[in-house]
């Protein structure tokens, strides 16, 4: 029914990492020299979101095995300009690989070109610079953009009959990935005669906060009396629809679907809430993504397209067109599945 999307089955098979690893002080026991040592920063797109909790872990196990130094740091909010303050201090303490989680596809741009110009190697990660990819080294992509944004559609049709009025509630109006797969699922509901009967009615953004978040969702319920179903395409803004729509006693109208973490969604799956909602393996996302900036930086990895490395644990990986890496597929999470996870 869901087409490629990964069975829970698969996803363990190929030993996706859900679980990320035990929490370390120090990410900068083994390798390299001290004169060698790699310094990696990650700047996810905001403080406060659990999503990025496994990222970041991902991170810091590549650079243990790598033997690099890394830490992580983010601003408060995700507006697209709240990362650039943040960018030049890490240039200015040296750092050798700046890996982030873009909230703009243009506003970095020049301070990221001048990290480059640094020598430091710049990597996109979960985000990319949509449009202006000679602004990094490369980007770590968690699944296909198309394959998420067309499973998104598949799946709230499929809680819906395929009929009827829906929403999208993103996260901000510039976010280089939610805008992405928004923009392939409007062009799916328009080429697609499957989805003729699925009207798409609103766009709002929570911002990723939890409160502003679920103020929009409730909106949204309240403005369309006969809205049959949210897709949010961000894990803040999917356990806020819930949230509304669970507090609004409307679960039997309003199907509530997207991308979440199994920690953030299992009480509304647990009583009916939500049937189904899907996200891949963050921890996987931030452990590819410091594997292979810290590959280029050693001069292991060229960064060009074609070009193979072996992401650790999880095996080769190739950089695609606009040297992109794709980590792995979307898992869907259902009540019948959802206590395996835990992130
Ligand atoms: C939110 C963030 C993140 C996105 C997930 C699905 O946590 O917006 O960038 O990948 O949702």
């Amino acid at each position: 029914m869901y087409g490629k999307w990964l069975t829970l089955t698969a996803a363990l098979l190929i030993g996706l990492n859900f679980t990320g690893c035990k929490k370390s002080d120090s990410a900068s026991s083994t390798g390299a020299s001290a004169s060698t040592k790699i310094k990696m920063v990650y700047i996810p797109k905001n403080t406060g979101n659990p999503y990025f909790e496994p990222a970041i872990d991902g991170f810091k196990k590549a650079a243990e095995e790598l033997g690099a130094d890394f830490h992580s740091t983010a601003p408060a909010t995700a507006d697209a300009t709240s990362q650039l303050q943040i960018i030049e201090d890490q240039v200015q303490e040296g750092v050798n690989v700046l890996a982030i989680t873009p909230n703009s596809p243009d506003a970095l741009n020049a301070a990221l070109s001048h990290a480059m110009s640094k020598g430091i190697i710049v990597i996109c990660s979960d985000s990319d610079l949509t449009g202006n990819e000679s602004n990094r080294n490369a980007a770590i992509l968690p699944s296909e953009p198309t394959l998420v944004a067309k499973g998104q559609v598949e799946l709230l049709g499929s809680l819906i009959d395929y009929k009827g009025k829906f929403a999208i509630l993103s996260s901000t109006t510039d976010a280089p990935n939610q805008n992405t797969w928004i923009a392939i699922m409007k062009d799916t509901l328009k080429n697609d005669a499957k989805y003729k009967d699925m009207q798409l009615v609103d766009v709002v953004y929570g911002n990723d906060e939890p409160q502003k978040s679920l103020t929009e969702a409730e909106a949204l319920l309240t403005k369309y009396p006969d809205l049959r179903g949210i897709i949010a395409p961000t894990t803040v803004g999917v356990a806020a629809c819930a949230q509304a729509v669970e507090t609004a006693k409307k679960a039997d109208q309003v199907a509530v679907t997207g991308l979440g973490t199994p920690d953030q969604m299992r009480r509304f799956i647990k009583n009916g809430t939500v049937k189904a909602f899907a996200l891949w393996s963050p921890f996987d996302e931030g452990y590819c993504a410091g594997q292979a900036g810290i590959q280029i930086a050693q001069k292991k990895l060229e960064a060009k397209p074609g070009a193979t490395f072996t992401a650790g644990t999880l095996g080769q990986r190739t950089l695609g067109d606009k040297n992109v890496i794709i980590v792995g597929p979307p898992v869907i999470f259902t009540k019948d599945n959802i206590d395996q996870f835990h992130f």
